[in-house]
């Protein structure tokens, strides 16, 4: 037991620390000590409020530039320690050529979080019209620390850049609205633009399960910021490394809550009790105060971010809704949640990119961008997408996102498990299997007691081979295919039940005669041997997404199913940008299940989170595929 716990424990705090690029543990010996000096402050906001905030200022001679310097900031949820003016961390700023750059780094504390004061409220509400010091945000927080450190913090230029990623990313996004003066340069990276709409809590109104509280047995409301070691290393033993099991024996949500954490935790408590798009989200939805961003902005995604994967589209087409004047760049690799940030970028899983996609973001984007409006380094033309293109392993920049020349085809369910571009023309035809809440199906063909960041190009093929599990495949391609833009499912199903999930995965079918690739351990270790990978017939996923039929016409009113009518469900998954290559096929599976990335639908029309184990009833699921009712999905193709 005890094993497992360490193994979380170390899994997240690797992840909180490599995400954030915080300092981790201090050297006596680290460059960082050798080149900066350390100051910390308690930073006076407009409210009274004192913000915990370390700076580490180059010294005199440290770097062939001279300076003055330009501030770069990152505000964090997750602790900014090392604490103490004479404790450094091992590294500063996004990457190497930060630290090395010659800037200013500024690590905050945010209100309410370890050593600062004040209330933390989760992705706190932007406040459009403040009329009196009391109304703050951290659009305010962020301008009076700007205000703050220009006047006392030595050696600046004046200038100020903000960086950060998952709840450091929502922070610079927030930061960015009615921004100050100094502020020229913002990177929201994999930030949450609307945590009901796609980021960590929902999709498509299914609750995130195994992300979700398997990170608030460790992100909890904290009681006495004084403290920085703070119980953020909770105890919580899950029992067993099979979660699969863990989350099925566990009941509802509400049972789950009451035994595990009896009520100690309200934060993970509004997650799961605000089940459908009410206030408590509605507020919180960043993406309408989006307005007077002034500084610059490079928005960075992975396509395969298993936490902020709609984040960064929300905050890119938000900032160039209401402010099209403003330079604005979406930045899209091959990446895992903040996989930019670490490593070589050159595969995911077995998934092989064939290039050092990370490596090259940082020294060829990142890096520039901000020397270019902090130091007026020239920087070339800002795009405004620039775009890994899976498949055919290569970059590419677009002056609009998704491509202009991208245009929207269909691809149709046909008998036989087919898939084509061409339009179902049948009278009749339907396709059904039986979903069973009680033998869900699963995300992976493995046990985990994580969602592995890998998952989201895994092999499907273990799914495939279920009843339960529908599967649809082109021929094998005559030419390469490119996909750029969202992925919109349009199913027309009947369901016995009065409420189901309906999960549509789209994926690339290799070749029986793919070549082998070296066996490769990447992000979560590999689960198979370290041995030569067969990709012969790999079917590798691309995009799924779940959406709760209850809330197909309305977000905030979820209304039941009538057993046996035929709906529509159609709703639209995140972007890719990714070619098909010759010889490969396009497959599409659908499934009611898909556990426990995502709570279990009890196929009841019922209160879900507080949902009994009689509500839990198999149902049968239709999928129509004929002439007046086709199913299929939408893509954007290029020419
Ligand atoms: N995206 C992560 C998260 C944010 C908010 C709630 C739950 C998870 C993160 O900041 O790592």
């Amino acid at each position: 037991m005890h094993r497992f716990l360490c193994r979380a424990l170390a899994v997240l705090a690797l992840c909180a620390l490599a995400l954030a690029k915080l300092p981790a543990q201090d050297s006596a010996d680290s460059f960082v000590k050798s080149h900066y000096t350390k100051y910390e402050f308690r930073i006076p906001m407009r409210d009274g409020k004192h913000l915990f905030t370390s700076v580490y200022v180059p010294k005199t001679g440290a770097f062939s530039d001279a300076g003055p310097y330009p501030f770069l900031m990152d505000r964090t949820p997750y602790s900014v320690a090392p604490y103490g003016e004479d404790r450094y961390p091992t590294h500063l700023g996004p990457s190497d050529e930060f630290e090395k750059g010659g800037y200013i780094f500024v690590y905050q504390d945010v209100r309410g979080r370890w050593m600062s004061e004040g209330d933390f409220v989760e992705m706190r509400p932007h406040i459009d019209n403040k009329k009196s010091p009391q109304d703050v945000d951290d659009a305010s927080d962020t301008y009076d620390t700007i205000e703050f450190l220009l006047k006392n913090v030595p050696a600046n230029n004046g200038k100020v850049g903000i960086w950060g990623i998952s709840y450091p990313g929502f922070y610079t996004s927030a930061s960015m609205i009615d921004s100050h003066p100094a502020l020229v340069a913002a990177s929201p990276q994999a930030p949450m633009t609307n945590l009901f709409k796609g980021d960590d809590s929902y999709h498509g109104g299914s609750f995130m399960l195994e992300a979700n509280f398997g990170f608030y047995v460790f992100f909890k409301p904290q009681h006495n910021p004084e403290d920085p070691a703070h119980a953020q290393r909770d105890n919580f033993d899950f029992g067993t490394p099979d979660h699969y099991q863990f989350y099925l024996k566990a009941g509802s949500l509400a049972d789950m809550e009451s035994k595990y954490l009896k009520g100690s935790n309200w934060l993970y408590n509004d997650q799961f009790q605000h089940d459908t798009y009410d206030a408590y989200w509605k507020s919180r939805d960043l993406a309408p105060h989006m307005r007077n961003v002034k500084c610059a902005v490079l928005v960075v995604g992975g396509w395969y971010d298993a936490e902020d994967l709609a984040g960064p589209y929300g905050t890119f087409y938000a900032v160039n809704k209401f402010n099209p004047e403003t330079p604005t760049t979406l930045v899209e690799g091959p990446w895992v949640h903040g996989g930019w940030a670490r490593g070589d970028g050159s595969h995911l899983g077995d998934a092989q990119f064939n290039a050092k996609t990370a490596e090259y973001f940082r020294a060829n984007i990142q890096f520039p961008f901000f020397e270019h409006y902090l130091k007026g380094k020239s920087a070339g033309a800002q795009p405004k997408a620039v775009v890994f293109e899976t498949g055919t392993n290569v970059w590419r920049s677009f002056d609009a996102w998704p491509p202009k020349a991208a245009a929207p085809k269909t691809l149709y369910f046909h008998a036989n498990g087919k898939l084509s571009f061409n339009p179902p023309t049948e009278s009749k035809g339907a396709d059904e299997y039986v979903s069973d809440p009680n033998h869900p199906v699963p995300f992976v063909g493995y046990t985990t007691d994580t969602v592995p960041q890998r998952y989201m190009v895994d092999d499907q093929r273990f799914a495939s081979y279920r009843p339960d599990v529908l599967v649809y495949q082109t021929d094998p391609l005559e030419e390469d295919v490119t996909i750029a833009g969202p992925i919109s499912p349009k199913l027309k199903i009947a369901s016995s039940g009065t409420d189901s999930d309906f999960i549509v995965k789209l994926i690339d079918v290799y070749p029986d005669d793919a070549p082998d690739v070296e066996g490769t351990a990447s992000g979560n270790k590999r689960v198979l041997d370290e041995a030569p990978l067969h990709m012969g017939g790999y079917q590798q996923l691309l995009r799924g997404e779940p959406f709760r039929a209850k809330f197909r016409n309305s977000w905030e009113k979820p209304e039941p199913l009538t057993p046996g009518k035929q709906t529509e469900i159609d709703y639209t998954m995140p972007d890719l940008f990714h070619t098909f290559r010759r010889g490969h096929r396009i497959m599409v599976q659908v499934q009611s299940s898909w556990f426990p990335l995502t709570d279990r639908n009890p196929q009841t029309f019922t209160d879900i989170p507080h949902a009994k184990p009689e509500d839990f009833v198999k149902a049968t699921e239709q999928v129509f595929r004929q002439k007046d009712a086709a199913s299929g999905v939408e893509v954007l193709v290029m020419p």
